[in-house]
């Protein structure tokens, strides 16, 4: 697939079409580069067809967007600092082609580079400060509360309940073949309880966060490795920190793959060091203590509900996440639980490194 050379015209700010690449591993969206020829020169783009199944309402979430953009835009001390969103012709953030497909453009970030798995520790350290100056900047977003793009979305109690609906329904008979995935997920049901009793005494601050901190969300400078610019804001809404700081400690700890059928990398402590040093220095001192008590479990928690997530779009026929091959799903699921294993019996040690920064 590549990106229609009309729907490139529509936003004619990028000048002539001259070629397009797929970029990225993401599970939602389709992105490409596009490269354009204008009089200033070359440049490229990144194009991206929004999945609307997934984001319904997108004139609110392109609206999110281009708000979040236009204030870490006027913060940035650099301009890779921030993602710059084209407008069409009419001033639209995003253009619906005549298919009914949703597009949007932002400016690429140059000599920018991502890391799929397997960081090392300096790496690790810029995502998780990116991160951290990520939410700090957006402390202080001006206007309405973000729209809600999925509400929802880090209730883990509420997939548990999904999940168990699934296995009800059981629309595709995959129930009989996921027995042992099924019982971990349910048995592990408090990891979920216990957060949402954290969640409903009201002693986490509700911030803007991004919900989606995976490491390949955020961009590193190709030469010198230092974080540039968070990425992928369509989950950017009202959440809590630990929900951030959780889904890196889940991708950053484990050199394995998100679909390695073995997943037996032992749990790298030094990778949680350094994302826990980078993550407190770019917040910056505006965790609360309650956010500090939470750093250790984090990483469980956003392991255990992606786990379930996967498992759930197994059960349902693989709906939503994109799959390459069959059974991809429940692979994903088997691969986050193994590595929540490996949590779960070092959230002492997790704990006694929080207390040291502290
Ligand atoms: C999806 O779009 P992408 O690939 O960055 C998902 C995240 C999951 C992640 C797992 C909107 O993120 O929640 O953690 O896959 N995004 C959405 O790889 O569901
Ligand atoms: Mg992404």
């Amino acid at each position: 697939m590549e990106v229609p050379s009309r729907v490139v015209a529509a936003f004619s700010e990028t000048g002539r079409y001259t070629g397009c690449r797929s970029l990225g591993h993401g599970h939602i969206h389709d992105t490409f580069t596009v490269d354009c020829e204008s009089s200033g020169g070359c440049e490229k783009f990144v194009f991206q067809r929004i999945n609307h199944q997934v984001f319904k309402n997108i004139p609110s979430l392109m609206s999110n967007i281009s708000r979040i953009c236009r204030h870490l835009s006027s913060k940035a001390v650099d301009v890779r600092h921030a993602l710059e969103l084209l407008s069409t012709d009419d001033g639209c953030p995003y253009h619906q082609d005549h298919e009914g497909n949703y597009w949007r453009v932002y400016r690429y970030i140059e000599s920018s580079r991502t890391v799929e798995h397997g960081a090392t520790a300096a790496e690790v350290y810029e995502i998780g400060r990116s991160v951290g100056r990520f939410l700090r900047n957006l402390d202080d977003l001006p206007g309405e509360p973000l729209y809600q793009t999925i509400p929802g979305f880090h209730d883990t109690l509420a997939r548990v309940t999904a999940l168990t609906k699934a296995v009800e329904t059981d629309t595709h008979g995959r129930v009989a073949g996921a027995h042992a995935e099924l019982d971990f997920a349910f048995a592990s049901r408090p990891i979920a309880l216990t957060h949402d009793m954290l969640l409903a005494s009201g002693r986490l601050p509700v911030r803007i966060t991004h919900n989606d901190t995976k490491l390949n969300n955020v961009l590193l400078d190709q030469k010198t490795g230092a974080g540039l610019c968070v990425i992928d804001l369509d989950t950017c809404m009202n959440g809590c920190l630990l929900h951030d700081f959780g889904d890196m400690v889940r991708c950053a700890v484990s050199a394995s793959a998100e679909d390695d059928p073995e997943a037996l990398q032992p749990i790298d402590m030094d990778n949680f060091s350094a994302l826990l040093e980078g993550f407190v220095v770019g917040v910056d001192g505006f965790m609360t203590p309650a956010e500090w008590d939470g750093l250790a479990s984090a990483g469980s928690l956003m392991t255990y509900e992606l786990g379930v997530r996967f498992l759930t779009d197994y059960l349902q026929g693989d709906v939503y996440f994109k799959t390459h091959y069959p059974g991809q799903n429940l692979v994903r699921c088997r691969a986050q639980f193994s590595v929540l294993k490996d949590l779960l019996a070092l959230e002492d040690t997790f704990r006694d490194i929080v207390m040291r920064l502290r």
